[in-house]
């Protein structure tokens, strides 16, 4: 369990003053110029070290994709793109971030800026989330007064300014390249991939896009040490994680734990347990909508990181946990994800357009058992047809979800389908 010590987000509760002065006292910008003047290599390299992964869901290591970005500025300058378009269902971490502790955000977008040789940083934040906005263009405004950001940011020498973006409320935004046609003024349509944001990103410039928790822990991870964050958790799991904790628990929250915690004792300790006892839980959908859910046999000794759950063939994703009891209609629960995928579908690409369109519909079916025991291999077939078949990764997020449902739930579709049969028969 992760001491208070530890815990990088003392504000996540929003008990104290979110704003620069507050921000000070818990220790934030304290001496950043000091973490600048250790210069590029230090920084990427320390980086490295902590064994960092990214936030937003991949889990790509982030001091490595900070060192995608060119040596030198030649031609093209260099951007640094904050994802704070914080869609993914059951996900509100960098929300409390944002509206909590936005300077932790804005002092690691000075220090990754510099890293990778970016003057100017945009934060995109979701449409939704207005009151967010407010508190982040709020401490961006401080942030200048107080001479911590634009020209010679932090007494270091370096220039750096620094932009929040509203979005407009779209899913696919949160796709790192459609994130960047937004913010270029088009629609929000996702990319082919390569050539990667690094070679060619931001108005085909270099850029690099991480998501708000993976750079508001980088100031924190290089005042206390590389050695200090990769002391917590596991190997190549390493580090604090936000966790966002909801459904049927007593007490739904947002914490920050330790990488690895077992899943039973995140919800026991800070969620006041399963509602009903443990041994009412159904399943558990681990690191929000896009991973596949687990049913409680496989829940019972689950450690919460990237590698321990995907081999079982989910995935830590945003960290958000989605807990469901015994009296969750788990199939209507997946149909429900469908409907949203289908919705969010950007439409580019045939298998997620069509695709997605053509699962949500059989799902419909599969909750009232309107639907013959072959379907359900007929479903499993196209979900694998879409799945790595599309421009980005909404397409595998649509497939995983009923994946996972029938990889753990298929007796119950069949269920369904022989009790519907059998009441046609009887009438
Ligand atoms: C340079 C290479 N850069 C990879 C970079 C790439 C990106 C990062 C990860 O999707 C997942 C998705 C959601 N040279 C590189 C390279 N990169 N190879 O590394 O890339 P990738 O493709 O593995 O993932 P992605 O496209 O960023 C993210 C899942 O997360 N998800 C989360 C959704 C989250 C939200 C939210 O609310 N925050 O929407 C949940 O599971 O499904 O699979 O930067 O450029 N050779
Ligand atoms: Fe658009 Fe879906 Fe293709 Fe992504 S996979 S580009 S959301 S159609």
């Amino acid at each position: 369990m992760l001491g208070d010590k530890d815990r990088i987000f003392t504000n996540l509760y929003g008990v104290h003053d979110w704003r620069l002065a507050g921000a000070r006292a818990r220790g934030a910008w304290d001496n950043t110029k000091a973490i600048l003047d250790k210069g590029v290599d230090w920084i990427i390299d320390e980086m490295k070290k902590s064994g960092l992964r990214g936030r937003g869901g991949a889990g790509f290591p982030t001091g490595m994709k900070w060192s995608f970005m060119p040596k030198e500025v030649k031609d093209r300058p260099h951007y640094l793109v904050v994802n704070a378009d914080e869609s993914e269902p059951g996900t509100c971490k960098d929300r409390d971030i944002m509206r909590h502790d936005p300077h932790l955000l804005i002092e690691g977008c000075l220090v990754a800026g510099f890293a990778m040789r970016a003057n100017a940083g945009y934060i995109y934040v979701r449409g939704e989330f207005y009151n967010e906005a407010q508190h982040l263009i709020a401490a961006v405004k401080e942030a200048y007064d107080a001479g911590l950001l634009g020209k010679n940011a932090c007494g270091s020498g370096w220039d750096f300014d620094l932009y929040v973006h509203r979005g407009a409320g779209a899913y696919i935004c949160g796709e790192e390249t459609a994130l960047l046609e937004s913010l270029e003024g088009k629609k929000g349509m996702p990319r082919l991939k390569p050539p990667f944001p690094a070679g060619a990103g931001l108005y085909g410039c270099p850029t690099t896009v991480n998501n708000v928790e993976s750079i508001a822990v980088a100031p924190t991870i290089l005042r206390r040490g590389a050695a200090w964050f990769a002391g917590i958790g596991r190997p190549n799991n390493t580090g604090t994680k936000l966790f966002c904790i909801s459904g049927h628990v007593n007490k739904p929250c947002n914490v920050e734990e330790e990488m690895g915690i077992p899943l039973r004792e995140l919800i026991d300790r800070h969620c006041g347990g399963v509602r009903g006892g443990w041994d009412n839980l159904l399943a558990v959908i681990p690191g929000g909508a896009s991973v596949p859910l687990l049913p409680k046999s496989i829940c019972d000794n689950q450690l919460m990181d990237f590698d321990s759950l995907r081999d079982q063939r989910s995935g830590l994703g945003t960290a958000a946990v989605i807990v469901m009891d015994k009296s969750t209609d788990v199939v209507k629960a997946i149909a429900r994800l469908s409907y949203f995928y289908k919705h969010e579908s950007c439409g580019q690409c045939t298998p997620c357009r069509e695709g997605t369109g053509w699962m949500w519909r059989v799902m419909e079916r599969m909750v009232t058992g309107n639907a013959r025991i072959e379907e359900i291999d007929a479903l499993e077939d196209v979900t694998k047809q879409v799945e790595g078949h599309t421009i980005c990764a909404l397409g595998d997020a649509a497939a995983w979800p009923i994946q996972g449902l029938i990889r753990h739930f298929r007796p119950e579709m069949e269920r369904r389908i022989r009790a519907r049969t059998e009441k046609l028969a009887a009438e």
